[in-house]
């Protein structure tokens, strides 16, 4: 067949030839001329010439069909547009929601940034209305909880009211634009490498920023992490969980999104994380498992070793208990109300606490490490801050925080020998040790509430010195950043205060110095505080900025010529370290009034109550 196909082909040359020479002829006569040179067509020219009319057709139609999928259509554009530019995909779903508003809301939206007051108030109330659509037409149907929307007051988040708080913000757009980028929906960002990686995968990042995004007044990143938690969080979900860091992240972060927006979204999830949780607390002595797997609610001790971390099990209490005045359920409260009854019982050396208790037998790990560092830490700010989540109604709370200040300042608060830099130590099997977590310095702030609600004067003068030395921790480090972990000379004048071992010159981005530096400012209005915070966060910026988008943690303090970045992103970085900033930036107390809101340990605002 092939031979004589190609034998064939000067024949046709010759009829085009015979075509394009011939003068015009009338429609008639050319017709008839066609068909007598088509008759001339021997039959395998004729079926040649069909194969290639078909094959023409057929091609034609086929590159018609492509380019109309290549055209836009309103609604393909539009859904392009979500997956490249998630935030116009927020302007278009408003403008449905709003058909008569949609310019000014859009605009509104749009120009967050340069607010006054009054735009900022009206662009809250726009937001609002929005959730008044979401709560009548999806959560109040299956949430089986009261969705009620709130217009948020001007104590509420207002959005950045000056220089150094729009410098903070810039910086949680920059953080958060890397991790939407190359993370999200997973735990957390890794800056230097652009991908992401998961710890719990419950997308830790975005739950712990949503009330950063609220009270920095960013609407758009708000609503858009709303959507991931009402179409992606999945909390059936075969994996083993930490009990406390799910309870101060997670829990902790959709109780105070529910508080400020009011969208019984969050309280729902909140309902099913708690129960999800529970397991944990079926142990023989009821001090729960570290860990709980989320699908099968097995619960079990940490994979390295027996025993519970006591703060992680005495910081759970401001979550499950807000839980519960929430859902009206009494038995996330019982729960841990019951731990912290089994903790109050134990012998303790002058209200100090060894950093491990075993779940099965309830007692602490003989000989185990006195710290108010990692593992010790936050048992202390959850004793105060319990009794002031419920209106300073259970004193033996209070009395028991009292006692344990008092234990610090006699067995671990020492001073430097060359500038008297006060500063907490440890007790390792008895021992003093002169080593300080960064961790610490979350104490002088929670000293300072203390003090502000009516304990000693000496509380707050601690808090003063400790604050102090927190600022100094970044202070002498060459790249003003401080170390983990820092050692303190107690007895040769000569030696520098602070020394740093090579092991412990990483920074994770951590929040507790700027925490302290917000309480102190907030509750004493000495603006050196606020110097401290912004000379921070400026050598946050400098060292530890990921172009393109990102924070990342470091592996030196001690080298500004080379700082390593560790390629990590913590969550917390958003949900506490730039959120204590903004609000120790802020010019308004009543802006999360210290006498409305505690802040759990990962910076999370719940309400207090009205006994
Ligand atoms: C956070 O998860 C919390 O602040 C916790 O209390 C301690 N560790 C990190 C921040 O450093």
């Amino acid at each position: 067949m092939y031979p004589v196909y190609y034998e064939s082909a000067p024949r046709r040359d010759f009829i085009s030839v015979m075509v394009s020479k011939e003068p015009p002829e009338p429609p008639s006569k050319r017709r008839q001329s066609c068909r007598r040179v088509w008759n001339r067509l021997s039959r395998l020219q004729r079926t040649i010439i069909c194969a290639i009319l078909v094959v023409g057709a057929m091609s034609g139609l086929y590159i018609a069909n492509g380019l109309m999928n290549e055209l836009p259509d309103d609604k393909d554009t539009l859904s392009q547009r979500h997956n490249v530019f998630p935030n116009d995909n927020v302007v278009h779903v408003m403008d449905q929601r709003h058909p008569d508003k949609d310019t000014k809301a859009n605009q509104r939206l749009h120009d967050n940034d340069d607010k006054d007051g009054e735009d900022q108030k009206l662009h809250f109330e726009q937001v609002n209305e929005e959730k008044k659509t979401k709560g009548q037409s999806q959560d109040g149907a299956d949430a089986g909880v009261d969705v009620q929307v709130q217009v948020p007051n001007m104590e509420d988040g207002v959005g950045p009211q000056n220089a150094q708080q729009k410098a903070v913000v810039e910086a949680f757009k920059h953080a958060w634009k890397g991790y939407k980028q190359y993370a999200w929906g997973h735990d957390e960002l890794k800056p230097i490498s652009k991908a992401a990686s998961d710890w719990f995968g419950l997308g830790l990042t975005i739950i712990d920023s949503l009330d950063t995004m609220w009270i920095m007044g960013l609407m758009e990143e708000f609503e858009e992490a709303r959507r991931w938690v009402e179409k992606d969080l999945v909390l059936k979900k075969n994996v083993d969980v930490n009990l406390f860091e799910t309870t101060i992240r997670v829990l902790g972060g959709l109780l105070s999104a529910f508080h400020l927006s009011n969208d019984g979204l969050f309280l729902e999830k909140a309902r099913e994380l708690g129960d999800r949780l529970m397991p944990c607390f079926n142990s023989p002595s009821k001090i729960p498992y570290s860990d709980v797997n989320l699908d099968t609610g097995k619960a079990h001790p940490p994979r390295w070793g027996p025993d519970s971390t006591t703060s992680e099990v005495t910081s759970i209490q401001l979550e499950f208990r807000e839980l519960s005045h929430q859902t009206g359920n009494d038995k996330y409260k019982n729960a841990v109300d019951e731990v912290m009854g089994h903790i109050q019982s134990l012998p303790k050396e002058n209200g100090l606490i060894p950093i491990f208790v075993n779940a099965r037998s309830g007692q602490f790990r003989a000989g185990a490490t006195i710290t108010v560092g990692a593992r010790g830490d936050s048992y202390y700010e959850y004793l105060l801050k319990q009794w002031l989540q419920t209106g300073k109604t259970e004193d033996k709370l209070r009395d028991e925080y009292v006692t344990a200040i008092e234990g610090m300042q006699k067995n671990l608060v020492k001073s430097t020998a060359a500038n008297g830099l006060k500063f907490i130590g440890e007790l390792v099997r008895g021992s003093f040790s002169p080593k300080m977590d960064h961790l610490v310095c979350f104490l002088p702030g929670t000293l300072a509430i203390g003090h502000h609600n009516g304990l000693d004067a000496s509380h707050l003068e601690l808090a003063k010195e400790l604050a102090k030395t927190c600022y100094q921790m970044y202070a002498d480090m060459p790249t003003g950043l401080s170390p983990e972990i820092a050692y303190f000379n107690i007895n040769n004048p000569g030696k520098p205060d602070i020394e740093v071992k090579n092991a412990d010159t990483h920074n994770l981005l951590r929040p507790e110095t700027v925490e302290s530096l917000f309480y102190l400012y907030r509750l004493t209005g000495d603006k050196q505080y606020r110097d401290w915070g912004w000379k921070i966060f400026q050598a946050f910026e400098k060292y530890t900025k990921v172009q393109g988008g990102g924070y990342s943690s470091i592996g030196s303090v001690k080298d500004t010529k080379n700082p390593r970045f560790r390629d990590k992103m913590e969550s917390f970085f958003l949900g506490e370290t730039l959120k204590y900033l903004f609000l120790l930036f802020s010019d308004d107390p009543t802006l999360l009034s210290l006498d409305k809101y505690v802040f759990n340990t990962e910076a999370h605002p719940l309400p207090i109550w009205r006994p």
